[in-house]
């Protein structure tokens, strides 16, 4: 059988809403003038006679355009119109007997929304699968499962060790504002999706063909938020080379001066303005979603931080995470009390759902609420610890590398990872848990690091926590600072302290870093 090519899947709707009242082989036509590379005919509601004929239509454009067209469900009309394949779903003829039927040279896809569903059609011979719902979807709306980047991840996971070489597409709700995250977070270490299965980001389109070369290129080309972290093949492993790569990063903020776009909560809008200019950032706190487009622009980075979320606060960080990730500029996200109602933890997941996050940053009962363990945080507070030094690095690591991003987990230790790089920092003071908003303005601080150093997410984010903590540790013991009151400028001195002292070459500060790489063997 020719290798196929899984890139850009089309999958048709003949229904009014998504259609209109054009010709939908006229539109396929158009689609594949534009770069799909795969057609499936998919009408649920046709009398076999016009399947047949309108399949028959379509696999005459599809022939000359060279790619293949699969029917859904009907084996029966692929047979009679002698087209490449069919897709199935699980509430479908067995793929044993669609095999049987059209035979081995047949294309043969299979819906799976699970682990249990993947495996099973992996064993049963499958040549891809469709795997969904990646997200909510209006032109399917009896979906069984909304998986997402994770759930789908998993399941590349689980394919791979089986060690079958089947196709995957992902499909629900991928259009050109999500298709670059979809690939990219859903990827797993041993296995990546081969492409996307689109609907209505094609078929209801004004112009098909042209959405179809600009989903065909989006596929192609990484995502903006994630090119330089994936050109920079030489990211630092060990702690004391990262430590060394600190000052250059701290230096680059005092030059470059970098836009902190905080979306922040009504306690410390004025302290994280105030902590952003001190660290060498350039704040602005603006919580108009319509703003962003604008403001991504320039360079800088934005917190969304839900410290004080409301249904509109929602909707607006939502406009503001989409305009960033297009633009490539970062987004730190604080989950602040992400645990403590069923309001937040819903938001927690919307957001997730809404764009790409490069660092998310949050307490013990923060994190793991963002990783899905249920927990009941009191009000904004971690609350006490249930889980072992080992147990949040796992957590962190775990966390990072289900999102593909940078996650950081404060406390007396605090943890950070990639992924694949997981550090243990002892820095900071007790004096910061007696302040408000000191974990919201961290978040500040890594965003204004994240704007400048795109090409290892990791690093800024400890730059921002060595920066943050050991300024906390230096203000703590100042004479003047007697307990949290003076404590607060105090730290906004030393934060400043610190931006010039670095700039100015002087990071004997540094020796105070205490970071440790956690041993996971
Ligand atoms: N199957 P759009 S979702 C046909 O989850 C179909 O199995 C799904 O449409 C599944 O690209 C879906 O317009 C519709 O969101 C996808």
């Amino acid at each position: 059988m020719p290798q196929v090519d899984y890139s850009l899947y089309l999958v048709t709707d003949s229904t009014p809403a998504i259609l209109g009242d054009r010709d939908l082989v006229e539109v396929v036509e158009a689609a594949l003038e534009g770069g799909v590379t795969l057609v499936q005919y998919r009408d649920k509601v046709s009398d076999t006679g016009l399947l047949v004929s309108t399949a028959r239509k379509l696999h005459a454009v599809t022939k000359k355009h060279n790619v293949p067209l699969l029917i859904n469900d009907r084996v029966d009309v692929a047979l009679a119109i002698g087209c490449e394949g069919v897709h199935i779903g699980q509430d479908d003829l067995e793929l044993s007997a669609a095999r049987k039927l059209l035979g081995k040279d047949a294309i043969i896809g299979v819906t799976v929304s699970s682990i249990e569903e993947a495996v099973a059609a992996c064993k049963d011979g499958a040549d891809y699968l469709g795997v969904g719902t990646m997200f909510a979807t209006g032109t399917k709306t009896n979906t069984k499962d909304i998986i997402g980047t994770a759930g789908t991840k998993s399941i590349l996971s689980a394919i791979s060790d089986l060690g079958k070489d089947v196709r995957t597409v992902s499909i629900g709700g991928i259009n050109a504002s999500t298709l670059q995250r979809v690939l990219y977070q859903s990827s797993a270490p041993t296995k990546s999706l081969d492409g996307v299965a689109v609907v209505s980001a094609i078929i209801a389109a004004q112009d098909p063909k042209k959405a179809a070369s600009e989903l065909l290129f989006l596929v192609k080309t990484p995502p903006p938020f994630a090119a330089a972290s994936l050109a920079n093949t030489s990211k630092s492993t060990t702690a004391v080379d990262l430590i060394k790569q600190v000052p250059s990063v701290i230096k680059d903020v005092g030059e470059k001066m970098p836009l902190s776009h905080n979306m922040t909560n009504l306690v410390v809008q004025n302290f994280a303005a105030n902590v952003a200019l001190a660290v060498g950032g350039s704040p602005i706190m603006a919580n108009y979603g319509e703003e962003a487009a604008d403001l991504s622009k320039l360079g800088g980075a934005l917190v969304i931080n839900m410290g004080t979320v409301t249904p509109d606060g929602l909707l607006n960080y939502s406009k503001a995470l989409k305009a960033y990730n297009l633009a490539g500029g970062p987004v730190v996200f604080d989950p602040v009390g992400g645990g403590a109602t069923a309001v937040r933890r819903a938001a927690v997941k919307t957001l997730l759902a809404a764009g790409y996050f490069d660092v998310i940053k949050g307490n013990e009962g923060e994190i793991k609420t963002v990783f899905g363990t249920v927990v009941q945080q009191r009000g904004v507070d971690s609350g006490a610890s249930t889980s072992t030094a080992f147990e949040k690095a796992t957590l962190v690591r775990d966390l990072a590398a289900r999102e593909r991003n940078v996650v950081v987990m404060t406390g007396a230790v605090d943890f950070v990872s990639d992924g694949e790089r997981t550090f243990a920092v002892s820095n900071g003071h007790e004096l910061l848990g007696r302040i408000t908003g000191s974990g919201c303005v961290l978040g500040t601080t890594i965003s204004i690091m994240a704007a400048v150093c795109k090409g290892d997410k990791l690093l800024s984010a400890l730059a921002g926590l060595l920066h943050y903590e050991i300024a906390a540790e230096i203000a703590s013991e100042r004479a003047d600072v007697k307990g949290p009151g003076t404590f607060v400028p105090a730290l906004i001195d030393e934060l400043y302290n610190l931006q010039k002292a670095t700039s100015e070459g002087n990071v004997k500060w540094l020796e105070k870093a205490k970071v440790e790489a956690v041993d996971f063997s």
